[in-house]
Formats: C-alpha cells, sequence, structure tokens
C-alpha cells in the first residue's frame, strides 16, 4: 500500500473513509504492533472494498491501543461505546426470559446463536504466523476431540476434505468457505485452507469453527425455536472448551475479535424465520427490527439474501451489552415479528 493518504470514492459509506481523517492518518501510518502489524493492514479491507461497512480489522489485540485513534471512533460510532465504558458479561440462561415464541413451527426454521473467540495472548488471524494458526488448530481440534456425552463429535479440516463432505456440510448451513473478499483483503484468508475446519457433534447441534474470521467461532444451532435451549447448550460448550482454551478477554472491550463489529460478546444470536407477509411492507418489517436492535440478513450469510420470505434475523448489539441481552433483543424482536405476521 502507498504511504498516501488513501483517497475514497465520494460513494463509500463505510467507517473507515468516515473516520480515518488526515490527522489520524498521519498519527499512525508509522505505527506498528507487536506482531508487526501496521495501519496500512488494518485498513487494507477497506481500500480493496469501498462497499464496506467497516472496511478495518485487528491484527491483535495491541491494535486496539496502538490504532485507537482510528479505532476508538469506529467502536463508538458503531456500538455507542465510548473510551470510557467496561463491558460486562452475563452468560446465565436463568437470566434469559423466552420461553418458545413458536412452538408449533410455523414461522422459525431454525435458531443459531454464535460466539466469536480468540485465543489469548497470540495475534489475531490478520496477522496470526502459519505455524501460530496450525499449532490453534491442533491445540483447540485437540480439546474438542475429549468432549464427552452430547458435545461430543468429530473434527474436520478443510484440507483434503472430501466434495461429498464438503457438499454435506455447506447443505447444513455447516461450512465456511474462503472467497469473503472483505476477509481476503484482510489477510484472514492466508494459507487457505491450510488450520482451518469445523468440528461438529453427533446430533449436529453444536459446531466450531476453526480459524475463521475468528480463531473460534463456537455455534449451537437447531431446527425449530427454542432459542432458550440453543442458548444453554452454547453456554455449556463455552464452558467446557474454555476449560483448555484461555480466550482473549479486556475489561473495556470484553472479548477480543479481529472485527470491531463483533467485540464485547462477541454474539449473533439469530433465527431463519417466515415472514412473507411482513417482508411485503419493508419499512413495517425495518421499523420493528430496528425497535429491537435487529439486523436482517439473507439466508445463507453475511451479504446473502432471502430466500421464500425466509430472513435471518439476529441482534445488532455485541458490546456494552451482556450475551442474556444479546438473545433478549432478538428473541423480543422475533416474538413482535411473529404476531405482526400472524396480524396481517
Ligand atoms: P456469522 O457471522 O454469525 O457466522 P453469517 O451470516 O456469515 O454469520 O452465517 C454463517 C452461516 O450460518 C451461514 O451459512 C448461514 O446460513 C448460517 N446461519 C446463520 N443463522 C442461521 C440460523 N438461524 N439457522 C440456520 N443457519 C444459520
Ligand atoms: N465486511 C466487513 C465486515 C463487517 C462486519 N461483518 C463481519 N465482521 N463479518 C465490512 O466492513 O463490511
Amino acid at each position: 500500500m502507498s504511504d498516501k493518504f488513501p483517497i475514497f470514492p465520494k460513494e463509500c459509506k463505510s467507517m473507515l473513509c468516515k473516520h480515518l481523517t488526515q490527522e489520524v492518518y498521519q498519527g499512525l501510518k508509522d505505527k506498528k504492533t507487536v506482531s508487526g502489524f501496521t495501519l496500512a493492514n488494518a485498513i487494507q479491507s477497506g481500500i480493496d472494498n469501498v462497499d464496506s461497512g467497516i472496511g478495518v480489522y485487528a491484527g491483535d489485540t495491541e491494535s486496539y491501543e496502538i490504532f485507537a485513534g482510528l479505532f476508538d471512533p469506529i467502536i463508538e460510532d458503531y456500538h455507542g461505546f465510548k473510551t470510557t465504558d467496561s463491558h460486562q458479561s452475563n452468560l446465565n440462561p436463568d437470566d434469559l426470559k423466552a420461553p418458545n415464541p413458536d412452538p408449533e413451527n410455523e414461522y422459525i426454521v431454525s435458531t443459531r446463536i454464535r460466539v466469536g473467540r480468540n485465543v489469548a495472548n497470540l495475534p489475531l488471524g490478520p496477522a496470526i504466523t502459519r505455524e501460530q494458526r496450525k499449532q490453534i488448530e491442533a491445540d483447540v481440534s485437540g480439546s474438542l476431540s475429549a468432549l464427552t456425552g452430547s458435545l461430543a463429535g468429530k473434527y474436520f479440516p478443510i484440507e483434503g476434505m472430501s466434495a461429498e463432505i464438503s457438499k454435506q456440510l455447506i447443505e447444513d448451513h455447516f461450512l465456511f468457505k474462503a472467497g469473503d473478499r472483505f476477509l481476503q483483503s484482510a489477510g484472514l484468508n492466508r494459507d487457505w485452507p491450510e488450520g482451518r475446519g469445523i468440528y461438529h457433534n453427533d446430533e449436529k447441534t453444536f459446531l466450531v469453527w476453526i480459524n475463521e474470521e475468528d480463531q473460534l467461532r463456537i455455534i449451537s444451532m437447531q431446527m425449530g425455536g427454542d432459542i432458550a435451549e440453543v442458548f444453554t447448550r452454547l453456554v455449556t460448550a463455552i464452558g467446557e472448551i474454555e476449560k483448555k482454551v484461555p480466550f482473549s478477554y479486556s475489561k473495556h472491550l470484553g472479548y477480543i475479535t479481529s472485527c470491531p463489529t463483533n467485540l464485547g460478546t462477541a454474539m449473533r444470536a439469530s433465527v431463519h424465520i417466515a415472514l412473507p407477509k411482513l417482508s411485503a411492507d419493508m419499512q413495517a418489517f425495518q421499523a420493528i427490527t430496528d425497535k429491537h436492535h435487529l439486523q436482517i440478513r439473507g439466508i445463507h450469510g453475511e451479504h446473502s439474501e432471502s430466500e421464500g420470505g425466509v430472513y435471518d434475523i439476529s441482534n445488532m448489539r455485541r458490546l456494552g451489552v451482556t450475551e442474556v441481552q444479546c438473545v433478549q433483543d432478538m428473541y423480543d424482536g422475533v416474538v413482535e415479528l411473529i404476531a405482526c405476521e400472524k396480524s396481517l
């Protein structure tokens, strides 16, 4: 990347082009973290992809300190979280008020709750070395393979994965794949597919992605709308994994992640829900999701489209709220969405 202040096209709406002023750039451009991560590395994704929403990634925990001049205004703008705020965690399922909102399975196709985690005292994905990434795969998949009971299962490295298994895992919505241009530019796809893989339990209701955007994506998912059951399984799994794998965490930012949008709880709680009538009036649909701090996505991952009136509805807030609040946000919004769909 050239040493010059990047010029963004006028249509760029990313947090990067909004907050990277000349002054911020001049103050940070020559800095480097202990992993050798630079401002140029942190902003490469937003420069290559001017349609980014955010456009920056951290290479290590220290990036959030060394490049605070850029990360802090982005974190405040996106999360409404100030440098003086502290994050609180609450992973107690007893505090969630969420009886199944759709016991007859008329609307909710499936529920998935995930958290991102990164291994303490190692760089994040954008700055990790090939050896470190392979060691993380070995350590984490080894810890997962020792799980027992309902969490027992098998690890599937992507390297050497048969087309048949790959196809099945994609159909199950289990498989992550390379090719996300945002992650590519951030250096998160380096050496792909080496060191990447998926663990899932025998019932396929608990998964862990290793070395995707974060070093672990711990996922609980199942058909239907029993959101409380999905959350309880996730909390149990997180507790079991953390007995063996130390997670990167700070009092101020909570669980440390490569993308600043995932800081804090690093949690996205989603349902795939059929709302064919309500979605005919996107303004009314959006009014309900906005009220409950929810995001509308397509059903094949971020940047995808909905199909057959089925949408991915999930919490937007991740930092400055607890895990219970993230799930409660999603639950309360889903209850109102279902009531509205029923009334139409
Ligand atoms: P994340 O950042 O949470 O991984 P994505 O939007 O990239 O989010 O989704 C990752 C994968 O998980 C995609 O294949 C998507 O279809 C699947 N997924 C997300 N939410 C659900 C859900 N509620 N039910 C089934 N699959 C889901
Ligand atoms: N695509 C990047 C990241 C946005 C948040 N999504 C993540 N982290 N998966 C962007 O700047 O739009």
